[in-house]
């Protein structure tokens, strides 16, 4: 894998930064900086188009240095029975992707969300802790050396920290408490010591209370794993961004200040924008998305260097954001950098403004 690395050239933090709009103390002092520090361009993959929209696979093959599977990795995919995997819809992708050169992202090894029944109803701490290192044996064994980076982790941090404490209740905290997040950790950098190990979360972009204690909850898991001398490398920023709410600028600047302080990588791995709130018409819903984006990615880049940017989904013909926030005019929803007819839009544009 990795064959499509991108030459590294020479840039300057100028012409890196150039139309941005960042900070002109940058722009005042250039320095050069390799291609291959730039975020790489990631998309994730849904099956359904994946296997039925040729022009998909073509924009992937030109456009993505990484692919992360969407949905096919999750428990509900490869488990729907006990004593099963069905690494069926995981290979296709994982295929593809190393048949074209691209890097590989793992989503997820540990979620409170889509699992299947049978797990829903596991008990007894023994046995779920059985369950969970079995199941990240197994997948991050059959994916050793091939899927890069890894949401160990996925939204284990309560939605809201200040009314219902740290913690994302579900079946893998009910039964092991905060020990979960280690189990999961130890285990996948035992079976495959050369991935990347990253805990995802969304909703840590803007300066709410509520964004800040939940910025606090992951920064004291990430403390809990290294005090523990539990390998972990990276957070993954999901940016499902909103487009009425505003990047809390310097706020996300210092709390990625605070991870790269402990040595951590950065990495923006769920990126699309809901515009329920903009304007019907479409030209300037898609700049209002485009310019979300920017304020959040400038925002990013501007405290160091992102591992990738990888959009969730890459044309709007295929996007959960069109059902969960529908608009009130009922217009499909414009959230990626592709519109429904695989034309690029405005927001692929900045995107590739921050990417090798
Ligand atoms: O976009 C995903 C959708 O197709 C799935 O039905 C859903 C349940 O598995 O998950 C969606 O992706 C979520 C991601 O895994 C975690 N962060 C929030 C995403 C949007 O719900």
């Amino acid at each position: 894998m990795n064959k499509a690395d991108p030459k590294p050239k020479l840039l300057t933090r100028r012409s890196v930064i150039a139309g941005i709009g960042a900070g002109a103390t940058w722009a005042l002092a250039p320095q050069p900086v390799l291609a291959d520090t730039r975020a790489r361009f990631g998309v994730a993959v849904h099956l359904e188009p994946f296997r039925n929209e040729p022009v998909f696979r073509e924009l992937l093959i030109r456009h993505a240095s990484l692919i992360a599977p969407m949905n096919a990795l999750k428990w509900a995919s490869l488990r729907h029975t006990k004593g099963e995997f069905d690494f069926g819809g995981a290979d296709e992708i994982v295929n593809f992707a190393e048949q074209n050169g691209k890097r590989i992202h793992g989503h997820t090894l540990l979620w409170y969300g889509y699992n299947p029944v049978w797990v829903e109803q596991l008990s007894g701490e023994r046995r779920v802790e059985r369950e969970l290192i079995n199941h990240i044996e197994t997948v991050v064994d059959r994916y050793k050396g091939r899927i890069e980076t890894w949401d160990v982790v996925n939204e284990v941090v309560a939605h809201d920290p200040l009314d219902k404490g740290p913690w994302r209740k579900g079946i893998w905290h009910d039964y092991l408490g905060p020990r979960h997040v280690d189990i999961a950790f130890k285990t996948a950098a035992q079976v495959d010591p050369s991935a990347r190990l990253f805990i995802n979360d969304y909703d840590l972009e803007d300066d709410s209370p509520r964004t800040k204690a939940r910025q606090e909850a992951i920064l004291r898991i990430v403390q809990r794993l290294q005090d523990k001398n539990i390998p972990i490398h990276g957070v993954g920023l999901q940016a499902h961004l909103y487009a009425e709410r505003r990047t809390g600028r310097e706020n996300l600047v210092r709390f990625v200040e605070r991870l790269k302080a402990l040595g951590l990588e950065v990495a923006v791995t769920e990126l699309d924008v809901i515009d329920w709130k903009l304007s019907a018409d479409r030209e300037r819903r898609d700049r209002g998305v485009a310019d979300t984006a920017n304020e959040f990615l400038e925002a990013i880049t501007s405290a160091g260097t992102l591992r990738n940017i990888t959009s969730w989904g890459l044309s709007d013909k295929y996007s959960w954001i069109n059902e969960t926030f529908p608009r009130k005019d009922s217009a499909r929803a414009r959230p990626l950098p592709f519109d429904e007819n695989w034309q690029a839009k405005p927001l692929f544009d900045v995107i590739r403004k921050y990417t090798a």
